[in-house]
Order: structure tokens, then sequence, then C-alpha cells
């Protein structure tokens, strides 16, 4: 694949934000680079988020990513929240007036995406290093980047940075110009994948005494769970027989008995954040996905943003290039930081009713015991949660 030296549209990040932006353009007839850091099978072993919001799902079907989404993801119409042992269903169908949400790993979107971006024949760079943006308040902004050992220059007419927390693109704007906000919960994740059958047809989340922990999975013959875990844990240290034990003793103990446990196929621990950077442009660099922010995984909301800010980007994009429209790209900043913060409170509360604080004391524990009841005797209660939980409109 020859590299071109120039593009309208240059894509720092291949994940979902970046490839999905990429295929939106094109459809429209935009021309794009993306330029990945990391290898394609770097970018498909990565096991990420698992339960997609219905305009995510809308997205991805306009985008012409949807066929085996649609035949092979599972459509949920609730999710089980348990506290202390008592369980409640959240009726997302009855409670939204019909909507859902569908479990479909993003490893699966990932590839999708890759297998329609080669197909249309767009270009993704991978292992592109040192990545390096030039000129984004100027009229031709432009990236270096090396590739086997040789320079390369690409000139374009936009920027996105869609290369996730830690990338490059929101690294270039001067701190002068950007204020964060941000959250470090004091533990983490720690996920395994296993071919066993799910503990249940439907997600639980549940807190205890000792932590929090999260059924979820990938299909009727793969589980994926997590348990909440102190920041200075070892996967090393984590025996597929110790994980399971933990897990058993967060869960309600009917749903405990029925746990299906077998050998673990990925075992990975992620630390809990929130973090929002504003504002997502900066001349003609336009930032997406979790190159702007971060949310605890707790709502299941990461992913989800990443395609909200996306449908965002490429329409006021193609308003630009097809119509010579600039209104959205001047207010897409402020279009997106309004559902990312939404999003981002959603998160945060999830993750505070039910994960253990110890540092929150009898009085934290007494008012997530409060929250949970509230949750169980208020239809307008569980309301709230299942309008977020099923996604905010775009
Ligand atoms: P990504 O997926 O991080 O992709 C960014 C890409 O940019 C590349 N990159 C660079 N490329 C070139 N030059 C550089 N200097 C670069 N630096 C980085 C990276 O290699 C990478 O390929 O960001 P994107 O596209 O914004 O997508 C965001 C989502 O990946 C993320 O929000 C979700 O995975 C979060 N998340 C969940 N989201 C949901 O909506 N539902 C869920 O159920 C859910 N569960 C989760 C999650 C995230 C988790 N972890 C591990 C953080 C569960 C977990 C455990
Ligand atoms: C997952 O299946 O990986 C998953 C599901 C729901 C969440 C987070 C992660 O809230």
């Amino acid at each position: 694949m020859s590299i071109p030296d120039k593009t309208q549209v240059l894509i720092i990040g291949g994940g979902p934000a970046g490839l999905l932006l990429s295929q939106l353009l094109h459809l429209a007839g935009i021309d794009t680079v993306v330029l990945e850091r990391r290898t394609r099978d770097h970018v498909l072993s990565r096991i990420r988020a698992g339960v997609l919001e219905q305009g995510t799902v809308d997205l991805l079907h306009r985008a012409g990513v949807s066929g085996r989404m649609e035949r092979e993801g599972l459509v949920h119409s609730g999710v089980e929240i348990a506290f202390h042992g008592e369980r409640l269903r959240i009726d997302l169908d009855d409670l939204t007036g019909g909507r859902s949400v569908t479990v479909y790993g993003q490893t699966e979107v990932t590839a999708d995406l890759y297998a329609a971006r080669d197909e249309m024949n767009g270009v993704v760079v991978h292992e592109a290093e040192d990545v390096t943006l030039h000129d984004v308040l100027g009229a031709r902004p432009f990236a270096t980047f090396r590739k086997d050992g040789q320079t390369h220059r690409i000139d374009c007419a936009f920027i996105a940075g869609c290369d996730g927390f830690h990338g490059v693109s929101r690294a270039s704007i001067p701190e002068t110009v950007l204020k964060t906000y941000e959250l470090v919960y004091p533990f983490g994740w720690l996920g395994v994948l296993s071919d066993v059958p799910p503990v249940q047809e439907e997600l639980i989340y549940a807190g205890q005494e000792n932590g929090f922990a999260l059924c979820s999975m990938r299909s009727l013959t793969r589980s994926r769970y997590y348990i909440q875990c102190s920041l200075e844990e070892k996967v090393d240290d984590w025996s597929d027989d110790r994980f399971w034990e933990t897990l058993s003793g967060l869960l309600p103990g009917d749903i405990a008995d029925r746990l299906t446990t077998g050998p673990s196929i990925e075992k990975s621990i992620a630390p809990l954040r929130s973090f929002v950077a504003e504002p997502m442009r900066h001349g003609r660099l336009f930032l997406a996905g979790d190159a702007a922010h971060i949310v605890p995984p707790t709502g299941a909301k990461g992913l989800n943003l990443a395609a909200s800010d996306i449908h965002y980007l490429s329409q006021a994009l193609i308003d630009h290039f097809t119509r010579s429209n600039d209104e959205g790209l001047e207010g897409y900043s402020a279009r997106a930081l309004a559902r990312v913060w939404k999003a981002e409170r959603f998160s945060w509360w999830m993750t505070t009713a039910l994960h253990r604080f110890p540092e929150k004391g009898a009085f934290g524990a007494r008012i997530q015991k409060a929250e949970f009841d509230y949750l169980a005797s208020s239809r307008a209660a569980r309301q709230s949660l299942a309008e977020n939980y099923v996604g905010l409109p775009f």
C-alpha cells in the first residue's frame, strides 16, 4: 500500500471512533487516511466494551457495517441490579417505551469496520510511529510520522484526533487552551473472558459489602465477568480459581450457585476514571471518543460516547465539504460535550452507587442502601436509570 501525501480528513487512531469516522466520510465521498500506532492484530486483540445503545446500533447500520451485528448481537430488554443479596430487574423495554441495548463486543465492531474499510480500499496505515501534528491553527494542517524507518508527511484540511486517552492529539493542544476535569476512583476492575455459558440471559450489576461484580457476556457460550479490585493488584496473582471464588462471593447466593466456571481466555485489570477535556476542538483539530473523555465502565457508555461524537463530527464534516456549511464544525464541541457530561454523570452515579468505597464509611454504605431501596420502590427512579442506560438521544 502506498501512503498518500494528502487527504481531506486525516484521522489519528484506528480504534472504533477513527474507523467509524473514516467509513461514514467515505460513504459521503470524502477522502480520509487513518494513522494507527499499533498493528491490526493488536487492535483486534483488545477486549473492551460489550453493550451498544440503540443509537450506536443505528449509526453502525447507516455506516453499512451492521450485518453480522444484526445476526449475532443479543438484544437485551432488561438488566438486573443486585444489592446486598436483593435483586431488582430494570425492565428497559417497559420503562423507555420499547428501547433496548445490544450485546455485541467492541472487538467485533472493530473487526466489522476493518472489513468494510478493506472492501472500499480505505487507507489505514498501521505501525505509524511518532505521529506529530503541525499547524492545526492554520488553513493547511499536516502530520508527520515514521513507518518502516521512513518519514512521511500528509497534508489535509482537518485532523480528527481519535487516538484514545494516551494519544498524541489531545497532548498537542496547549495547556492554556484545554481545561480538564478528572476523578480517579480508588479501585479498578479485574475482567475475565471465558468460554462458558453466561450465568443468566441478562447482565447483572452486583454491589455487596466486599465490593462490586458484573456478569456480562459476548455470546450464549462466552461470558465476560468483572470484579472490583484494588489498584495494587497484579493480574498474575489471580489464578482462575481465585477469580471464580471471589466472583461467587460477590453475587447473590442463588446466582452464584448457577455459575459455570472454566479456564479464562483473557484476564486484565483496568483502572476506573472519569475525565473530560474541553473544548473538543482546537483550530482544525477535532477530538472524539476516549481522546477527549473517559467514563468508568459501570454505565457501559465509553464506546457509545465515541459513537455519538462521531455522529456529530461526521455530519459537521459532510456539511462542510458538500454544502460549504460550517455551522456543525463551529458547534461540534458544545454539542458533543452536552451529551458527554450527561453520560459522565450517569457513569459516575452507577459507579458510586454500587462499588465499595471504604473511605466513605458507614454513612456512605447506608446512602447506597437507600439508593437501592429508592430504585426498588420508585418507577420514576427506575425510569431515570433505564433512560440513561439505553442511551440519551444523539
Ligand atoms: P480507542 O479504542 O482507545 O482507540 C484509539 C486508537 O488510537 C491508537 N493510538 C494512536 N494512533 C496513532 N498515533 C498515536 N500517537 C496513537 N495513540 C493511540 C490506539 O492504538 C487505538 O487503536 O479509543 P476510541 O476509538 O475513542 O474508542 C473508545 C472505546 O474504546 C472505549 O470508550 C470503550 O472501550 C470503553 N468501555 C466500554 N464502553 C461502552 O460503551 N460499553 C462498555 O460496555 C464498555 N466496557 C470499556 C468497557 C473499556 C474498558 N477498558 C479496558 C478501558 C470495559 C472495559 C474493561
Ligand atoms: C462488558 O461486557 O464488557 C461490559 C458490559 C457492561 C458494562 C461494562 C462492560 O457496564
